[in-house]
Order: C-alpha cells, then sequence, then structure tokens
C-alpha cells in the first residue's frame, strides 16, 4: 500500500516536471537542480557560478524550510532570486516549482534551483532541471558515495567544495573519487574552493556546454 502511494506521488511529480520542462525549453531557460547537505556549500559555489556567467541572463530560485538569508545574499549582488520556503519539507517538489515558475518572467539563460539542505530526499524528485548539481563538501567525509548512493547516481556534475579543507580532515580523494564513479562514471568530478573561486573555471564551461547541447 505505502509502496503504491509513493509510486502515484513520483509519477504525479514526474508529470509536473515534465510540464515545467515544457516551459522552459520554450523560454530558452536551462535549468540546474543544486543538491546537497546543509552547508554543503552551495550558496557560496552559486556566487562563484554566477560570477563566471556574466551577461548569461542567470535566475535564481532558493528553497530553504525557513529564511530569505541566501536570497537577500543574491539579490544584494543583484541577482533576480526568488525564495521558497516549505515550512518544513525537506526537498522541493514539482508543483511548488511550477507555481513559483509561473509567476517569474522567464528570460533565456540559466535558472539555478537551490534544493532545500539534504543529501537523501531532493534526489527522489524530479522539478524540471536539465541536470542535477551535487555538492558535497570534502568536510562531511570521502564516504559519502558510499553512504548515499543515490545522490551521486543521480548527479549530472558532483562538485567538491571545501578542498582548501581537505587536509585539515584527511579528506581521501581517492576513496571519494572511486565511490562517486562507481556509481556514476559520466558525470565530471569538480574539486573547488567557493572562498577563492579556484576551480570554478572549468565548472562555468561544464554548463556553458549544457546550454549549447539544450540549444541545437
Ligand atoms: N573553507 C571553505 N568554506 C566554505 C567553502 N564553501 C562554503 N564554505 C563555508 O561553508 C558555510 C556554508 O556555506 P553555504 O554556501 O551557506 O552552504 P549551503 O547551506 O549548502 O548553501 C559558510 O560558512 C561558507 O563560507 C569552501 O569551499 N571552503
Ligand atoms: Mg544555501
Amino acid at each position: 500500500m505505502e509502496i503504491e502511494v509513493k509510486q502515484s506521488v513520483f509519477a504525479e511529480n514526474e508529470r509536473v516536471a515534465a510540464e515545467i520542462k515544457r516551459i522552459l525549453a520554450a523560454a530558452g531557460v536551462v535549468a540546474l537542480n543544486l543538491m546537497g547537505a546543509p552547508g554543503a556549500g552551495k550558496t557560496s559555489a552559486l556566487i562563484q557560478i554566477i560570477h563566471r556567467l556574466p551577461d548569461c541572463g542567470v535566475q535564481v530560485i532558493e528553497g530553504d524550510i525557513a529564511s530569505e538569508l541566501d536570497t537577500l545574499k543574491l539579490r544584494a549582488m543583484g541577482v533576480r532570486a526568488v525564495q521558497i520556503n516549505t515550512g518544513g519539507a525537506c526537498h522541493l517538489e514539482a508543483s511548488v516549482i511550477l507555481r513559483t515558475v509561473r509567476e517569474m518572467t522567464l528570460e533565456p539563460g540559466y535558472l539555478f534551483i537551490e534544493n532545500i539542505g539534504n543529501l537523501v530526499c531532493p534526489a527522489e524528485f524530479e522539478i524540471g532541471e536539465q541536470a542535477k548539481i551535487l555538492v558535497c563538501a570534502a568536510t562531511e567525509g570521502s564516504d559519502k558515495p558510499y553512504k548515499y548512493p543515490l545522490a551521486f547516481e543521480k548527479a549530472g556534475a558532483v562538485l567538491l567544495t571545501k578542498c582548501d579543507l581537505k587536509e585539515f580532515v584527511g579528506f581521501d580523494t581517492d576513496f571519494f573519487r572511486a565511490g562517486v564513479r562507481a556509481l556514476n562514471p559520466r558525470a565530471p568530478l569538480f574539486e573547488v574552493n567557493a572562498r577563492t573561486g579556484e576551480g570554478f573555471g572549468p565548472v562555468a564551461a561544464w554548463l556553458k556546454e549544457l546550454a549549447a547541447e539544450s540549444t541545437d
């Protein structure tokens, strides 16, 4: 019974996600779903990414259980950002994104959706994105692909953040990389430091390729 209910929830979510995809594609918008644990560095990475996509028509939807802190940070940079507060829900669902997208003035470019900080549930729900970017911090430990496989399996790209802290937390890069590769042979794995911006050039190049592919 529980399985049946879950399946119908996923099926309805996927139907709505497909509708979002149609709306975004018609508007020339490439959507990215940023997932990762609370504090992994999603917003910090997004800020670095935005710096490397000038004049690319960037819009952001910020998902949080509470507060507008990340949205205010982005708006202070001149970024068009909309806040969703779930009031407790641990992931964003397509129905919420559809409502939000319908209220936005869409312009061609990128729509980054920062999901709720959580390494589990966001991976289960499509929200109309072209690709999921999984943000995982070195401080979370090198075993995370082994313990939270779905998020890594579904990632279009993996951002290993806080690489400046690797040496202080004894991060084992080879173990982490092997875990990622076992689940996801193709997704690029970018090693970055959002404090300095190191490593974000290749991330921006990947995003530009993705946009070019989607307009082909
Ligand atoms: N040392 C270091 N700190 C980082 C890095 N990225 C983010 N942080 C810090 O980690 C904390 C959480 O970052 P935030 O971007 O808010 O994470 P979010 O909750 O995933 O959006 C903040 O204090 C950031 O300054 C990084 O690459 N290196
Ligand atoms: Mg954030």
